[in-house]
């Protein structure tokens, strides 16, 4: 079967069952389903979602070639000294995970790639502004259904990419570098404020500590509710210096979260979100059905036309005959 076909019902009982059994072929073929067939992915998150278990999301947001993708590879080697599991989720075409120009690159993902504890897996951005997609939610849903102990979504910095990140990481790291124009990429609206961790990384060059004191300066200026204020990290991931410091400032907030119950009021929060864009598309798909079948359509474009209806009261017609549908199907 190759990786694009759909598969039928039997095939996906199998898979399921490979899936948790731990392999991670199933895993891989999993995801790809839910990204690319949404009928499937209902099916799968239906089967699997009970067996969710306790992931940590943590997400790494920056300017483009920040050292993100460095960054996560260094991390993930901590946490998997640490004798934990990682899924990774990284969503920009750019990132050398998918293929990325440096060899020096290469040679660290290959570390990570020969580790059977580790799972990485690129989301192309598909053209979303901010790269965010409706089916992140149910890619680490499907880690936590593997068993992994954290999941790390990688994305690159374009406005509206850092609130989405920030909805569904539990810890949200921002990434600066030295002599990108400090100040404007600090005062970026919002980019500071989303931060649960702010990390200077490419420490190894010019002006890193300048920049440190300027985060400084701008977490001074804002107060906060939850009692956290984000710790700035140096780091170097060419190095390998500072990503026990940084390791430990996200592990320092996930206890902060999870002690406060911030944590699970974030994940409610998100959940009810997501409840809602689902029960959205489904009203969507439904109106989009029932106007397709509506006979009255064609007359009521010809009634505005000619002016003898205005657009919003025909709409209301339309509206009206929705509901009507809607009751039908309540009825029988
Ligand atoms: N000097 C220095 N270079 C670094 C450091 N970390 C990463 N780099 C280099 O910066 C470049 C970009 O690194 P990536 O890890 O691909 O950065 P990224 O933010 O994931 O890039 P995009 O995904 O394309 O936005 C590469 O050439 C890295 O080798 C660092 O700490 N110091
Ligand atoms: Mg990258």
């Amino acid at each position: 079967m190759s990786d694009h076909e759909k598969p039928g019902r039997d095939d996906l009982d199998d898979l399921i069952t490979r899936f948790f059994d731990g392999d991670k072929k199933a895993l891989a073929r999993v995801i790809t389903l839910v990204e690319d067939f949404p009928d499937k992915a209902r099916e799968i998150i239906r089967k699997i979602h009970a067996h969710r278990g306790n992931t940590y999301v943590i997400g790494i947001t920056g300017v483009l070639g920040s050292g993100k993708s460095s960054l996560v590879t260094k991390l993930t080697q901590r946490i998997r000294a640490r004798g934990k599991t990682v899924g990774i989720i990284s969503i920009d075409p750019a990132s050398p995970f998918s293929g990325g120009a440096f060899l020096g690159d290469r040679v660290r993902m290959k570390e990570l790639f020969l580790d059977s504890g580790v799972f990485i897996r690129s989301s192309s951005a598909r053209g979303r502004i901010g790269g965010m997609s409706k089916a992140t939610d149910d890619m680490v849903i499907v880690f936590d259904a593997f068993g992994k102990d954290f999941v790390i979504i990688e994305t690159v910095g374009a406005g509206q990419s850092e609130v989405g990140i920030s909805n569904i990481a539990n810890t949200t790291v921002v990434v600066f570098v030295p002599g990108l124009g400090d100040s404007i990429q600090a005062q970026k609206a919002g980019i500071v404020e989303i931060g649960d961790v702010l990390v200077v990384n490419k420490a190894d060059l010019e002006g890193a500590d300048s920049l440190a004191v300027l985060l400084e300066q701008m977490l001074d200026s804002y107060t906060r509710q939850t009692g956290w204020r984000p710790p700035v990290v140096l780091t170097s991931a060419k190095d390998d210096e500072g990503i026990e410091e940084f390791l430990d400032e996200v592990l320092r907030h996930r206890n902060h979260i999870e002690l406060s119950g911030i944590l699970e009021r974030k994940k409610k929060d998100r959940i009810a979100q997501r409840l809602q864009d689902i029960v959205e598309d489904l009203a969507r798909d439904f109106i989009v059905e029932s106007i397709g079948g509506f006979e009255g359509f064609g007359k009521l474009v010809d009634k505005v036309h000619s002016g003898g209806i205005d657009p919003y009261s025909a709409a209301d017609e339309i509206k009206d005959h929705v509901i009507d549908r809607v009751r039908g199907d309540d009825e029988g």
